[in-house]
């Protein structure tokens, strides 16, 4: 399939209380208005299952791992892929994974569209902290509950489309892309929890956090002559606001679809693959512009050194 109808599906707020299957009942909503607007793949938001839960400081393993899933398609999650597999939509949501070794991580997965999981992501880029830090106004506790990923930025080949994943804070960096755009990619995939207000600095200003995320995404895009979708988990979970601003962009970086609101919302955009090619030919043709003998530094150093 070389044009594909893509969905982009905004979930609004997730309050701790809610249930699993509260949560998938929304998703099977948002999922029948993808097909009735002939969406052959909807994309949902970072840890789209449960209430972004790193806000909250938690000791007790067992109270952790609650948000957590052992396993995938599990009971609560099933119908999501029976309905996927019945309207012949691929899907990618994010999701909190507990593997059988013992190890987090936050996770996206990729299906087919029948329903098959055909791709796998963990979060690479985990920001926040480990310890309560009582200087934020607000806990991210990513680092204490999350290890790295382990999987890299692989590419997948679903059914004639090359696809790519990331999460939330993995958008804006832009080695993220670029390893994907190595590949070739052609449609990179990612879900959010972005807090509407920056937790060590409160004057920041919704419009700043809206921009910079739509910059990373568009930047990411046109660099690498791909189709991107990044989707947000929005609205007030708990009294701790999420930021919008789902979008869809084209290869030459420009925004085809967005949101308008803070709750459920679904937006779709016709995306033919073949439009990558001019990008991938031209100005960002790797094989013949890159200079990889001045890049050394991008995987020798972490931190800042002259
Ligand atoms: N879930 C995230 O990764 N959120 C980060 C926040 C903490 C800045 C983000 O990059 O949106």
């Amino acid at each position: 399939m070389r044009e594909r109808v893509i969905g982009a599906a905004q979930m609004g707020p997730i309050q701790k209380s809610d249930s699993r299957e509260a949560v998938v009942s929304r998703m099977l909503a948002l999922l029948d208005r993808a097909a009735a607007q002939g969406c052959d793949l909807v994309v949902y938001p970072e840890l789209a299952l449960t209430t972004f839960f790193p806000r909250w400081y938690m000791e007790d393993q067992a109270e952790i791992d609650g948000w957590f899933e052992r396993e995938m398609p599990n009971a609560a999650t099933r119908p999501l892929f029976d309905r996927a597999r019945e309207h012949g939509i691929a899907i990618s949501f994010g999701y909190a994974e507990l593997t059988p070794e013992g190890h987090h991580f936050n996770t996206s997965i990729l299906t087919d569209r029948q329903g098959n999981i055909v791709g796998k992501y963990r979060k690479v880029h985990l920001p926040g902290h480990v310890e309560y830090d009582a200087a934020r106004d607000f806990q991210h506790l990513e680092k204490r509950y999350f290890e790295p990923g382990d999987l890299g930025f692989e590419t997948f080949d679903n059914e004639g489309t090359l696809m790519g994943m990331c999460i939330c804070n993995d958008r804006r960096w832009p080695e993220t892309w670029r390893v994907m755009g190595l590949q070739g990619v052609e449609l990179v995939m990612l879900g959010y929890n972005t807090p509407s207000v920056n937790s060590q600095n409160r004057g920041e200003g919704l419009s700043k956090r809206l921009y910079h995320s739509e910059l990373s995404v568009t930047a990411g895009a046109y660099q690498n002559a791909t189709w991107a979708v990044a989707v947000a988990k929005a609205g007030v979970e708990d009294g701790f606001p999420l930021m919008g601003g789902t979008i869809i962009v084209d290869p030459d970086g420009f925004v085809v679809a967005r949101t308008t609101g803070e709750g459920d919302e679904l937006i779709a955009a016709h995306c033919d693959m073949e439009r990558c090619q001019f990008g991938k030919t031209t100005i960002f043709d790797f094989a013949r512009h890159r200079r990889v003998e001045h890049y050394g530094r991008i995987t020798s150093q972490t931190g800042v050194e002259r």
